[in-house]
């Protein structure tokens, strides 16, 4: 079905009527059509943003805010719908591919889509300077110039994005290559998306979000079901073969620690961006908000019959780092703290596979970056993330929509080395201890170097665009400011520290 106004734009009645229809300013309506002009999309999808009810658990449904898509240009496998999820669907791309997605909002409040870890135009990016309001459309034209790799999209309207993807408002975007094709991975049935998220219900099967107020923004939303695909009650049912595991946090603020209940390795091919150069076994995985595991899980030393979990072992979230020793940070009663040893979710080896795939060697070439490598290496750009007075702020600073300040403004064509710190102390005070995952928008980078308590379920060989933090913790890393000038956002990924303004702009020109 096409609508009235896709069949104008379909027709060439012109993008600039197409979006003045919407409401929009003129100036930003030229500059679009003058884009437009050599954009030629091989996928064309509308993604609709829009209140739903979804069937979680026996008796009333739960009331989501959902993203639904139509292929309208391309192939029907460009959209995949899980069953029974408030998840929006999944986008499934090839590299070099030219997207064109048309993002109706539908809800009762202003948003935006962002497309997280995909290196896009910064007007293509879903900076929250760009929301729209209800019944509103923004079109997104991007190539996709991302590795094969699990990246997902969410919403991100300034100070309601942990709101909006507690909600519902969430998907998965796949990307494929011809590198990736060359391995002959577990696809189809054998390549499983895996979104990881804990959220509260109440007794009526609603959810809720944020139920002791202040306390809970400064923890961030930690609910006590953890869901799979939207599911709290997800299962696996696998034969003795080799799967691919595409897991992503889509949590708001939980931290995970991975492990499979039998204390196999976890065996890591990929992360945030793409394939690793080889597979690295891992005793645990740590995975912070919005970064991406994938795992190689084969199940053919199993019996029928058996039955596996992948866990979330205890961590201690909020350690004090020197002479203060360990203490827990405040709680508030949250019922699953971070940290909280639970179940993620359960697998049943159910059927006998004939053959199985083996774990390729070699995966990718990763060029590894040295701290030279960067044109400030003597002078690294330095960012401290810290929370003060219910506020969260870098370099002291918290959000302003088109602000940028004279450390965060970048030559094009550079490539820079960036500490990224989480204090404790600033200014002699003592802070409250809590993670920060640090994402940057529009870019993959390389963690050249960290210090930390769960060093050993970090997973760093790859190319990443969430990097987390603990209490105390900083990492150093390098970023390639190769193309796409503009304004670009860099923030805490707990997504209550990022609404309450741990957000901030940098400048590419
Ligand atoms: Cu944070």
């Amino acid at each position: 079905m096409i609508n009235r106004r896709q069949f104008l734009y379909l027709t060439g009645a012109g993008a600039v009527n197409f979006l003045n229809m919407n409401g929009w300013p003129l100036a930003k309506a030229a500059m679009a059509s003058s884009e437009k002009n050599d954009f030629f999309p091989d996928v064309e999808l509308s993604l609709t943003a829009t209140p739903s009810e979804v069937q979680i658990f026996a008796g009333q449904p739960t009331t989501v805010w959902q993203y639904t898509g139509q292929v309208i240009k391309g192939d029907p496998t460009n959209l995949m719908h899980l069953d029974q999820s408030y998840l929006g669907p999944i986008i499934r791309v090839r590299r070099h591919q030219k997207v064109r997605i048309h993002f109706e909002n539908n809800l009762p409040a202003r948003s935006i889509i962002h497309w997280h870890g995909l290196h896009v135009p910064a007007r293509m990016d879903g900076h929250p300077m760009y929301v729209i309001s209800t019944g509103e459309t923004f079109t997104y034209d991007f190539e996709v110039l991302n590795r094969a790799g699990t990246y997902w999209y969410h919403p991100h309207p300034h100070g309601r994005t942990g709101h909006q993807v507690y909600g519902g408002l969430a998907g998965l975007f796949l990307v494929s290559d011809d590198e990736e094709d060359k391995l002959d991975l577990p696809s189809a049935k054998l390549d499983i998306p895996l979104v990881i998220q804990d959220r509260a219900f109440n007794p009526d099967n609603q959810l809720v979000y944020l139920p002791r107020g202040m306390h809970d923004s400064m923890n961030g939303m930690l609910g006590d079901s953890i869901c799979v695909n939207g599911r709290p009650d997800f299962k696996l049912s696998v034969s003795t073969r080799a799967y691919r595991l595409r897991i992503l946090n889509g949590s708001n603020s939980r931290i995970y620690k991975l492990a499979w209940s039998d204390s196999t390795p976890l065996t890591v091919i990929a992360t945030d961006g793409g394939l690793l150069e080889k597979p690295i076994e891992k005793k645990y995985v740590v995975l912070g908000p919005a970064e991406r595991i994938e795992l190689w899980a084969d199940f053919s030393k199993y019996p029928i019959g058996t039955s596996l979990e992948l866990v979330s072992k205890y961590f201690e979230a909020a350690m004090l780092e020197g002479d203060m020793g360990p203490r827990r940070g405040m709680r508030g009663g949250i019922r699953l703290p971070n940290g909280a040893p639970f179940s993620v979710f359960k697998i049943d080896v159910a059927g006998k596979a004939k053959e199985t795939r083996l774990l390729p060697d070699k995966l990718s070439a990763i060029e590894r970056y040295q701290p030279q490598d960067a044109d400030n290496s003597d002078n690294p750009r330095r960012f401290s993330f810290f929370m003060r007075h219910m506020q969260g702020l870098i370099n002291g600073r918290t959000f302003r929509m088109q602000e940028v300040a004279d450390d965060e403004r970048l030559r094009l064509n550079s490539t820079e080395l960036w500490e990224l710190a989480n204090d404790n102390r600033s200014m002699g005070m003592m802070m409250m201890p809590m993670p920060h995952p640090v994402h940057l928008h529009g870019k993959q980078f390389q963690v050249i170097e960290r210090s930390g308590t769960l060093h050993s379920g970090y997973v760093d060989e790859g190319w990443k665009d969430t990097v987390l933090l603990m209490p105390g913790e900083r990492a150093k890393i390098v970023v390639n400011f190769t193309d796409y000038p503009g304004m670009f956002l860099y923030h805490c990924h707990n997504l209550e520290h990022e609404d309450m303004g741990m957000m901030r702009n940098y400048l590419v020109s």
